[in-house]
């Protein structure tokens, strides 16, 4: 036995990872795969790295020294349990499982569960940065128990991505943790996606800019407050040209976007844990939206309006679409944080979210200058209630409230969609609200459920006797 670390699946994300290990003093990476092809290829592809291949699972338990740690990046769902289940016939109590596939944390839950009754000890570790932050560093965010964060730990600071001298990586909190963090990022991640798409078109519409010159829009925001790496990829797609058409790239492609699901599971648990993650939820909706081109094709002639939009001044609405696209951005930061709060008291795990916005400043998709202004609130308050109350973000919005809504205005009269931008908004104005018309939903199920209601002024529940003399009585809390 002679490798400290291995690695099992060695597809695109995997063999990255296993090149990024190999690439750091002191380790020697364990490679496995399924499939003998891609481990002879990775092996005769990259002599550099030392790897040592094994064939059958028995021999990559042997190839490793103890306690041994290896790390899965396969499919997520019945190949990851596949997998864990091999590991677990040749692993031994002490050793470490970690699956670094973008699996359901509810999956990593009940699997932690399951292996730490053999006495192994089992981590889900989300991965971030797609296959490039797997090779160069990626935004690493393990759950798993704090003793198998004592051997973890080193291995990935060494491999993760740094930003501003720190390694992105942190114990997440215990078992799903990780993977729970992992899936509200790419949440997140499909929010400020939407943002910058419903940005893009306003833009287009509202300034007959080409792309190119979009491109240089986005990538002049990308030197201010809005820099990330989102808004810089967007700058790069806009500008690129279809070799076959001499079109813009984005114009010969297929309005229809595609999603592999981490976003509806970031809005499916919101649902269930009550959280309002409107701005993902449109994000991920938008996509579903675009993806029906029967439903498109039946709907073209439904009315609109007539006049499109009307832009005087093409610099000053450039300006009040970045305004609007910064203060939507803070609502869904604000919004998927809010759902890892959540989590975190529902499943019982101690979650630090300064820290988990410091380790996606690097390395991950939604890489960003504004998550030092996350840290610093949760820095100076850790139980601040909502993100973007915190001064930093109030100031923000201040500044952009006023355009956000213009933008909004606009759009909807000139019949282009933003749903991100305007329910964002939405958001913003419900919390905001002295009094929300939720008093009248109490009165309505109380009508024709007897769901009571509480008073304003006084203690206790109550019911109107609606199908009697409909005087009030007072009544059983029944929610
Ligand atoms: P894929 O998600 O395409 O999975 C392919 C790998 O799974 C191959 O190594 C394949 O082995 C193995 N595999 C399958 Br499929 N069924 C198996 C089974 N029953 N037993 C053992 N191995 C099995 O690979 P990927 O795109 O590299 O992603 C790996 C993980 O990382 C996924 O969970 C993914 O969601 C996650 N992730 C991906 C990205 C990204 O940008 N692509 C980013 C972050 C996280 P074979 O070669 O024998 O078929």
């Amino acid at each position: 036995a002679a490798a400290n670390i291995g690695v099992v699946g060695l597809a695109v994300m995997g063999s990255n990872l296993a090149r990024n290990l190999a690439s750091r003093e002191g380790n020697t990476v364990a490679v496995h795969n399924r499939s003998r092809s891609k481990t002879d290829e990775l092996v005769a592809d990259h002599p550099e790295a030392g790897f040592i291949p094994s064939f059958s699972y028995e021999e990559f338990a042997a190839s490793l020294t103890v306690p041994r740690t290896a790390v899965i990046m396969v499919k997520a769902g019945r190949a990851t349990d596949a997998v864990i289940d091999a590991l677990v016939e040749v692993f031994e109590p002490g050793d470490i499982i970690v699956d670094g596939g973008n699996s359901l944390f509810t999956d990593t839950i009940r699997r932690e569960k399951a292996v730490r009754e053999t006495g192994i000890n089992f981590v889900g570790m989300g991965v971030s940065g797609g296959e490039e932050g797997a090779l160069l560093g990626p935004s690493l965010m393990p759950g798993g128990s704090d003793a198998s964060w004592v051997t973890l730990g080193p291995i990935l600071k060494s491999i993760a991505a740094v930003a501003e001298g720190e390694p992105c990586v942190t114990h997440v909190g215990h078992d799903g943790a990780g993977h729970f963090v992992k899936m509200v990022h790419n949440g997140i991640e499909y929010a400020d996606m939407q943002l910058i798409a419903e940005a893009y078109d306003l833009i287009r519409r509202g300034t007959g800019k080409t792309p190119a010159e979009i491109a240089d829009v986005f990538a002049e925001w990308n030197t201010g407050e809005l820099e990330s790496y989102l808004i810089e990829i967007t700058a790069e797609v806009l500008r690129q040209v279809d070799a076959e058409t001499g079109e813009p790239l984005v114009d010969v492609i297929l309005d229809q976007a595609g999603a592999k699901g981490t976003g509806a599971w970031t809005v499916q648990t919101a649902l269930s844990l009550g959280v309002p993650v409107s701005g993902i939820a449109e994000a991920t909706f938008a996509r579903s939206l675009s993806s029906h081109p029967e439903q498109r094709a039946v709907s073209r002639d439904l009315p609109g309006p007539v006049e499109g939009l009307n832009v005087e001044d093409a610099d000053a609405f450039i300006e009040q679409v970045r305004l609007a696209l910064y203060a939507s951005k803070i609502v869904a930061y604000s919004q998927g944080f809010d759902e890892i709060r959540a989590g975190a008291a529902e499943y019982g795990w101690t979650i630090d979210l300064g820290a988990v916005s410091k380790i996606w400043r690097g390395g991950c998709i939604i890489r960003a200058q504004f998550l030092n202004r996350i840290a610093d609130a949760y820095d100076a308050e850790p139980g601040l209630p909502v993100l973007l109350t915190a001064p930093y973000f109030v100031e923000a919005l201040g500044r952009a409230q006023e355009a956000w809504r213009a933008i909004v205005q606009q759009s909807a009269a000139a019949g282009i969609p933003a749903p991100a931008f305007s329910s964002s908004l939405a958001y913003y104005d419900g919390l905001r609200a002295e009094r929300l018309p939720a008093a009248l939903i109490q009165g309505q199920r109380d009508f024709f459920g007897a769901h009571t209601y509480k008073r304003i002024d006084k203690d206790g529940t109550f019911h109107t006797l609606w199908s009697g003399d409909r005087t009030e009585v007072e009544a059983e809390d029944t929610h």
